[in-house]
């Protein structure tokens, strides 16, 4: 919640500087957008792998990172699509990490980030990014309906991350395209695949299911499989080594 108040903050102080209009009026703005989703109906790994240097639950995970060499470490590993944290404050990432990846890369690129404002939403794709992430812990379900038809209309997708059962039954609309249960507790940082498990059956078939957090082996990955996920967020079990994206191709092999 302190995350939250911090972004409201930060949110309201870059619309008084930047105005919508200029957001829109943006390169990158028009850009035809990649679909996540269907990479990730295509593909038998569905590895969406993160650039996270560092994070509330762990500190710092990789200081010295260069980010457009993480997206063209990850492309060539065969990932799916990319997650860039843009939170500076408790993610030490931002908007020019995104725009770095956009430059770098060609696959799908989700902005990773506490989305409590429409101008979050123009800045995404402003910024490069082909999907947004929308935390059902944060948002009343009619604010992921403005979101998210929001973003559909500037033909980005959604990802809508839950936690237990009555975010996902609050949150189920058809201007969602995948829906992401996030098997580490925001509050208490616990991490369990079981999240994933128990919460599978209540995802409606038409969405496509991601399992995130906490995913360290293909074990992992093979076990979740059968509960219907195709896609999987990994961030930290490939950050923390020098060299993210050879460690996305070695886990991919
Ligand atoms: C990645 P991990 O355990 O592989 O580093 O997790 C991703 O799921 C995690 O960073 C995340 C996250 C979030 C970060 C999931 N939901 C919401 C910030 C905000």
């Amino acid at each position: 919640d302190k995350i939250i108040a911090d972004k409201r903050k930060e949110v309201d102080l870059k619309k008084s500087l930047i105005p919508a209009s200029q957001l829109e009026a943006s390169a990158l703005f028009d850009r035809d957008t990649f679909s996540l989703a269907k990479a990730l109906r295509d593909s038998s790994t569905g590895i969406i792998a993160e650039h996270k240097r560092r994070s509330p639950s762990k500190s710092t995970i990789n200081q010295d990172t260069n980010v457009g060499q993480v997206a063209r470490g990850y492309q060539k590993a065969g990932v799916c699509g990319m997650s860039v944290l843009t939170d500076i404050k408790y993610f030490g990432g931002s908007l020019e990490d995104l725009v770095l990846a956009r430059a770098s890369v060609t696959i799908p690129l989700l902005r990773k980030e506490f989305i409590i404002d429409e101008y979050q939403v123009l800045e995404a794709k402003a910024h490069g990014a082909d999907v947004i992430l929308l935390i059902a812990a944060v948002l009343s379900r009619a604010e992921i309906k403005i979101f998210s038809e929001l973003a559909k209309s500037l033909d980005m997708e959604v990802l809508l991350e839950v936690h237990n059962k009555t975010e996902l039954q609050k949150s189920i609309m058809p201007s969602l395209d995948m829906l992401g249960v996030n098997n580490r507790n925001l509050k208490t940082f616990e991490v369990s695949l079981e999240t994933s498990k128990t919460l599978s059956e209540l995802i409606p078939d038409d969405f496509v299911k991601v399992s995130e957090s906490g995913i360290s082996t293909i074990d992992a990955i093979t076990d979740l499989k059968p509960y219907g996920y195709q896609g999987f967020l990994i961030g930290e079990n490939f950050m923390k080594t020098a060299d993210p994206g050879k460690s996305a191709a070695e886990f991919i092999q």
